[in-house]
């Protein structure tokens, strides 16, 4: 039976959470380090199928992820139709065209040159699905009232973290993929106007032939400062 106490009235649960020894715990933290380092992100997407069941409990972990107030502010939209991802490539390509073609700074396209990227963004059709999740900047409740979310920016920042977490644990690949303006996504998948979209997230396998930058990530001194 779980354990269950009002405070003010309102229930609480009793949380318990294993304990590791000294020990365990540097293997445990050096072992995750070691696993998450390995990801990648990834503009190479083999077309090959991935079980919905899958993708289904990526997301599920993913809306584990803390938030403002618990209102839990994202939707996860996951397209796997052929004609919806045409649709969503057509429009992206359309918007990154213009972007890569004037409205981005020089600046900015000389940072992303070791990455090379560009307008063409084939991986919206390959990838086995696309899954876009959107910002809730308000809410409904079940009677259809206006209800507040807060802080949905970093709710959703985290729960996308969480997602990619979950992607990478399941053996598959993604990318944070970001077209700017992105409103297209809401006509195109009938979301309303509460919703905004916040990333686009093609995942699947990698293709048996996926080249990624060789970059290098920061040392410990360089993102970290102990006082
Ligand atoms: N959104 C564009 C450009 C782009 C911007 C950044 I910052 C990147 O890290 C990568 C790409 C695109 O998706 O190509």
């Amino acid at each position: 039976m779980e354990k269950l106490k009002l405070i003010n009235g309102f229930p609480f649960v009793h949380y318990t959470k294993d304990f590791y020894t000294k020990d365990e715990m540097v293997v445990k933290a050096t072992e995750f380090y070691s696993w998450i380092n390995k990801r990648r992100t990834v503009r190479d997407f083999s077309d090959k199928h991935v079980g919905k069941d899958i993708i289904e409990k990526i997301i599920l972990s993913a809306a584990t992820a803390p938030s403002g107030a618990h209102k839990q502010p994202w939707i996860f939209c996951v397209v796997s139709n052929a004609g919806i991802k045409k649709q969503i490539r057509i429009e992206a390509e359309n918007e990154e065209y213009k972007s890569y073609h004037g409205r981005m700074p020089e600046d900015w396209k000389k940072d992303l040159l070791p990455l090379q990227t560009d307008w063409k963004k084939e991986f919206l059709e390959t990838a086995p699905y696309l899954i876009i999740v959107f910002k809730k900047n308000y809410d409904f409740d079940k009677a259809g009232n206006k209800t507040n979310t807060y802080y949905t920016t970093e709710s959703c920042g985290i729960a996308c973290g969480f997602l990619l977490t979950a992607i990478h644990n399941a053996g598959l690949v993604a990318l944070t993929h970001t077209p700017s303006p992105m409103n297209f996504l809401n006509k195109i998948l009938s979301r309303p106007v509460n919703e905004k979209p916040f990333l686009l997230i093609p995942v699947g396998y990698a293709a048996d032939e996926c080249w990624v930058p060789d970059i290098q990530r920061k040392e410990l001194n360089e993102v970290a400062v102990f006082y």
